[in-house]
């Protein structure tokens, strides 16, 4: 590549990678599934003190989140936010509008073990894909998100949550981020060649013969 080609090919990658950088949104990443099943939550019949239904049909996927104390009301009744099951191992199957390529899937789960036998699970199989958990992932009476890292590519996928004994299981949220888009990554290339040939112009210009030294 000649020192023209380069210095010229670099404005264009420059332009084209502030482009890329601009025009990610914030939310990049993520996924939003279209739609999804679950195992109906429990909740009065297997001995709850309320019931952990899926109350919208949509409040794994709402962004909405309970709070550290399960039992909150945060304004439509107590514990309203989650979803749980103790004598079940529930499956939830996502469904995408195309072929997806997910790199991880954060779940947020509830811990309150005395009294409320709240636990974490024992394991979470993704995909056929199976975590174990040690079950101190979060500190007790807390709620957090966990995250499992992999690939998974299809229209849908699917998440098996196993019980620790005959515990609730508490879910409010299931979040999945995707692989970095492409224009980030030629993005980067760009830079890279920007770099490259902003260092091969300053070693041209340090190397050329000095004039008027006498
Ligand atoms: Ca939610
Ligand atoms: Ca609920």
């Amino acid at each position: 590549m000649s020192r023209h080609q380069c210095v010229k090919n670099s404005h264009v990658l420059l332009i084209l990678a502030l482009f890329a950088v601009l025009v990610r949104p914030a939310t990049a990443g993520i996924i939003v599934p279209a739609s999804y099943t679950a195992t109906t939550g429990q909740g009065w019949a297997e001995g709850g003190t309320w019931n952990y239904f899926d109350d919208t049909g949509v409040q794994l996927t709402d962004g909405i989140y309970g709070v550290d104390n399960w039992t909150a009301n945060l304004g439509y009744g107590n514990a309203q936010e989650w979803v749980g099951w103790i004598t079940v191992n529930p499956t939830l199957t996502f469904a995408f509008n195309s072929p997806v390529t997910v790199n991880k899937v954060s779940i947020d789960f509830a811990r309150a073990e005395p009294g409320a036998g709240i636990y974490l699970p024992t394991q979470v199989t993704i995909g056929g894909v199976a975590f174990a958990l040690s079950g101190a992932e979060l500190a007790d009476q807390t709620r957090g998100t966990l995250e499992f890292v992999g690939s998974w590519t299809g229209n849908s996928l699917s998440v098996e949550i196993t019980t620790r004994g005959r515990n609730w299981v508490f879910v409010d949220e299931v979040q999945f981020s995707a692989v970095p888009e492409p224009a980030h990554w030629a993005g980067a290339s760009g830079l890279g060649l920007v770099v490259f040939c902003l260092h091969r112009r300053w070693r041209m210009q340090r190397n050329r013969p000095q004039q008027g030294s006498r």
